[in-house]
């Protein structure tokens, strides 16, 4: 079916011509099929791979109404193919110059449509998916289907008439709720809060048929949404709602939440005409938001790991069982991926202590989500059911998949892999886990082994980034077999391009940009607190000395001493991090590193301790650096990196830095990415930040030659995603 919709116009046939002449009105016909099934009309939406509302898909449905009109048809019927009734506007087409008909024209003319329009929704019907939805006259869906607004989580507002139609059928209440949140909700749901007039089971374009022909038959005829008044027939609750959301507004979407609860209640005391005025300049207005553009931007940068997919050939390998090598934080944390999808898992320690203190912690932290009610009894032991451990290397055999997490250099890795890969037989796929020189790796196992890289960022569930780097002509299955794996995991895998000198994958480096960084204004003046602050202030989860005192100081001195094409830690040196580290502040473990932990809770605290260890070391007195200092200099540092990264080609776009960002640094959404971010501050000003950075400290900071090659042509980073 979907095929005979693509090419309904004939491949290579005399419409290519006109295709160029009138490319909408051609592609319309192709992405909402016509049929007219006796008395009904059938206009079925049929652009994959989620029916989107793009231009071509809004005329075909203009069209296909017009065509109704003139034929004899007594009812409309629209309908979709695939797995998802529609995902609501084409997010690629915002920010574009609009095109006719918009959305908000085209549903008031189904509105206003003198035939009946009976919609029949499957899969989710989103965003201005369920807004079609809204503007027809009659909805049925099927028992699975789902329906919400999503827009709200892109920094939207539902704009082609969902915060006016859906109160008049639901009341303020429940529509806000669908709004605000933007989780979908299920049909059954939505047929109890009015927004549905039934739910089937079965055939549903048959049940789609029968209720259009029957809605012709007994005369009902259109029954337009906005002379519906069911959701207001108590303005007293519909106000007293109201009120309540507005009482409860808090934090930083405050202002963007509140706009939307007044368009809902716009929707009782304006004519339908004004609130849907209303409506669209606050749609509008979003549009034009940073925030808006940023979490947009996340939507597509989070769907790279798919594009990523796409280069990756070969035919991934099936597994079934896997060893991890280490069950540190690391390994621990591989490991309970690997369970939560149902692999045997093989947790491999030197010694029984060592092992069962490993085995321990997983089974700790499967108790505490047992306790806090997340996680089934039963379903906590059958996973410990496919774990087990060992010391030894014959526990590998018939492993399919082998991953070493310990903390060991490339060289030794590289025995270890081999020595568990003789013992598993056959020839199992090998990975590190973590930034370490493929080549070495390579080297020391030998060229006919499956063995790449997939390095985590544990806590996995808050960055579920895998970098993915397989050796230059390694078999195609060996990357295929990374990104099933890694998406069996639960994760977002991301493919690298090997620089076989042991560099660093991209969030690793953005990373170490950031705290460089870090230690160039502690050096300048800054506090830890204020850095930290100022850094999550900005848009990250965690500033970089928490983060730091996490992994411990040592860890983070090591990864601070290599050199990279953007930076050359040598020359600002550690002096900070050492004094800290002089004083045995090693990290959060030791209760004591840039923060201290003494209290009950746990938390980072300010320790006057550390105040004066780092007056005593710095060379003079500066006025400290401010936020906006801070801020600027953390966001140059790490798009800096992106950029080098970008030119080196280790990543084939900018949004891949991004999405690297924003799934394995721990970065807001709302930020869309270093990359993009760097786009919305004006990449002139980050250069001079850079410039700046290195007056201070000359040849500590290298910029990319893309800045200055995209700042003479007038383009920007987000230029070369396309
Ligand atoms: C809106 O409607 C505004 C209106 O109120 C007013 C306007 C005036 N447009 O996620 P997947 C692509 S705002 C264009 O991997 P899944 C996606 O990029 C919209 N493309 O699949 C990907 O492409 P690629 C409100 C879209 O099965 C491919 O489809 N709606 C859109 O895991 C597959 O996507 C939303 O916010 C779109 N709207 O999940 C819904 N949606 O392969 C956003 C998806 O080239 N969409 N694509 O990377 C979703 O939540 C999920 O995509 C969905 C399917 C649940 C539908």
């Amino acid at each position: 079916m979907t095929e005979m919709c693509r090419y309904a116009g004939g491949e290579g046939s005399g419409d290519d011509l006109e295709e160029i002449l009138h490319p909408y009105e051609d592609r319309s016909m192709t992405v909402v099929r016509y049929v007219q099934q006796e008395r009904v009309a059938v206009l079925t939406l049929c652009n994959p791979p989620v029916n989107a509302l793009s231009v071509a898909t809004r005329t075909g449905l203009l069209d296909g109404v017009n065509r109704a009109l003139a034929s004899d048809a007594a009812a409309i019927l629209i309908v979709a193919e695939g797995s998802t009734f529609s995902a609501g506007a084409d997010i690629n087409e915002f920010g574009q110059p609009p095109v006719e008909p918009s959305l908000g024209d085209l549903f008031r003319h189904i509105e206003d449509c003198p035939l009946p329009v009976v919609v029949a929704i499957q899969g989710a019907a989103l965003g201005g998916g369920f807004e079609l939805a809204l503007a027809a006259h009659y909805r049925i869906a099927a028992r699975n289907a789902r329906i919400g607004l999503p827009e709200v989580k892109l920094g939207l507002l539902p704009g082609a008439g969902g915060t006016q139609r859906l109160p008049r059928l639901s009341g303020a209440n429940a529509a806000l709720e669908v709004i605000l949140s933007g989780e979908p909700i299920a049909a059954e749901a939505a047929l109890q809060m009015g927004m549905l007039d039934d739910v089937v089971d079965g055939d549903l374009a048959e049940a789609g048929l029968i209720w259009a022909d029957q809605i012709a038959d007994g005369g009902l005829g259109p029954r337009p949404t906005r002379k519906v008044t069911t959701g207001m027939s108590d303005p007293v609750t519909f106000m007293a709602d109201i009120a309540a959301w507005h009482a409860a507004l808090e934090g930083e979407t405050a202002d963007t939440t509140g706009k939307i609860i007044e368009c809902v209640e716009a929707s009782l005391l304006l004519p339908f005409e004004a609130g849907l005025r209303r409506e669209r300049s606050v749609f509008r207005e979003l549009l034009a938001s940073d925030r808006s553009r940023g979490l947009r931007h996340a939507f597509r940068a989070e769907r790279s790991a798919g594009r990523s997919a796409k280069q990756v050939s070969g035919k991934p390998r099936y597994i079934q069982s896997c060893v991890v090598m280490g069950g540190g934080f690391l390994g621990g944390s591989i490991s309970m991926a690997l369970l939560n999808s149902g692999l045997k898992t093989t947790l491999i320690e030197t010694d029984d202590a060592s092992l069962s203190e490993a085995v321990g912690s997983i089974l700790d932290v499967y108790d505490r989500s047992v306790s806090r009610g997340d996680l089934a009894a039963s379903e906590r032991d059958a996973r410990m059911a496919l774990l087990s451990g060992s010391s030894a290397y014959t526990s590998a055999a018939g492993a399919d998949v082998i991953i070493h997490a310990g903390p060991v250099a490339a060289d030794q890795a590289g025995r270890d892999l081999a020595g568990f890969a003789k013992a598993a037989g056959g020839q199992p796929i090998l990975a590190v886990a973590s930034d370490l020189d493929i080549s070495v790796l390579v080297e020391t196992i030998g060229r006919d082994a499956l063995v790449g890289q997939m390095v985590f960022h544990p806590p996995l569930r808050a960055n579920p980034l895998v970098e993915v780097l397989v050796p230059e002509g390694a078999a195609p299955e060996l990357a295929a077999s990374l990104f099933a794996l890694a998406r069996r995991m639960g994760l977002k895998p991301l493919l690298v391009a090997p620089r076989g000198s042991g560099e660093g994958l991209i969030a690793g480096r953005l990373r170490g940009a950031m705290r460089q960084v870090a230690e160039h204004l502690l050096i300048l003046g800054a506090a830890p607190e204020a850095i930290d602050a100022a850094v999550r202030d900005w848009g990250f989860r965690l500033g970089p000395f928490e983060a730091e005192d996490r992994a411990g100081l040592e860890a983070g001195r090591a990864d601070q001493s290599r050199s990279y094409p953007d930076r050359n830690p040598q020359i600002i040196g550690q002096p900070m991090t050492s004094a800290l580290l002089d004083a045995g502040r090693t990290g959060r473990s030791a209760g004591a590193g840039w923060f201290s932990y003494d209290t009950e809770d746990g938390r980072a605290r300010p320790d006057p301790v550390v105040r004066d260890i780092l007056s005593a070391t710095r060379p003079g007195t500066t006025a400290a650096p401010g936020d906006a200092q801070i801020q600027l200099w953390t966001q140059a540092a790490i798009a800096n990196s992106g950029a080098w990264l970008v030119a080196d080609k280790v990543v084939d776009h900018p949004i891949d830095v991004d999405m690297a960002a924003l799934s394995g640094l721990g970065m807001a959404r709302a930020r869309g990415g270093p990359m993009l971010s760097a786009d919305l501050a004006g990449l002139a000003q980050l250069q001079q930040a850079l410039a700046a950075m290195n007056a201070e400290h000359p040849g500590a900071w290298t910029p990319s030659p893309l800045w200055s090659e995209l700042i003479k042509n007038g383009r920007s980073f987000s230029d070369l995603n396309e």
